[in-house]
């Protein structure tokens, strides 16, 4: 965490011949979760990685895991992820029949519950569940890919996600996905995202090294906070 602020590093955007040393100085450098996106080529196109790819990470890394399931019905795959304590595990609110249920569900697993909702889904659509979550999962592009551009609107949307957090009293903790770099960093964090997802745009670049990158994101958090 720095300035209260969490660095969660997505691993679909890492060098996969490098993944082992990356991770390391992931870990080195200061973040704090690892990033799963799991996607079905359905809900959202194209796939990523399943749970035995996953457990392979999880055993070899101290980060948190950070599970970001863009699948259509996704307890269904419930029990094929060892969600461990402390994980964060965020389903769609666009792909759950029974939000509420699985909602609990997953809680009943020891996980920390995330809702995600893409740039055109409305907060609206939170209203009857929020008090049961700990993360809401703000997509900042449309789901499916790295190197995207922001959807404009979606920074408001931390704005006005955050002021109903404040005005209900909760702890509810907002993460914000897709082209977070420290172009975009100062807005969001001043709007109110407490978790950042970094990808290609802000922390596996060809130009500067991981370790470096977290240094800019990290002074991107400071102005955010100023
Ligand atoms: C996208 C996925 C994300 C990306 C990340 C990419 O569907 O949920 O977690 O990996 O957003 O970051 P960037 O900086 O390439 O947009
Ligand atoms: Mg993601």
């Amino acid at each position: 965490m720095h300035n209260g602020v969490y660095i969660s590093a997505s691993l679909m955007c890492v060098d996969w011949l490098k993944a082992g040393e990356q991770i390391q100085e992931l870990e080195e450098s200061g973040c704090d979760y690892l990033h799963l996106d799991i996607i079905d080529g359905n809900f959202a196109p194209d796939f990523t990685m399943g749970s035995s790819i996953i457990d392979v990470f999880k055993e070899h890394t101290s980060l948190v895991s950070d599970y970001h399931l863009m699948v259509e019905e996704p307890s269904r795959l419930f029990d094929s992820f060892s969600i461990t304590e402390n994980n964060i595990f965020t389903i769609h609110q666009e792909c759950s029949r029974n939000l509420h249920r699985d909602i609990i569900s997953l809680r009943e697993k020891g996980a920390r519950v995330g809702v995600a909702l893409s740039p055109g889904t409305s907060l609206d659509t939170l209203e009857y569940i929020i008090e049961d979550l700990d993360v809401i999962l703000l997509m900042t592009v449309n789901p499916g890919y790295k190197g995207q551009p922001l959807v404009p609107q979606a920074i408001k949307k931390i704005s006005n996600l955050k002021k109903i957090i404040n005005e209900m009293n909760l702890k509810t903790q907002i993460s914000v996905d897709g082209n977070v770099n420290s172009n975009t960093i100062p807005e969001m964090v001043n709007s109110g995202a407490d978790i950042l997802v970094l990808g290609s745009s802000g922390l596996f670049r060809d130009d500067i090294s991981i370790s470096d990158a977290v240094e800019k994101i990290k002074s991107s958090i400071d102005e955010g906070k100023k």
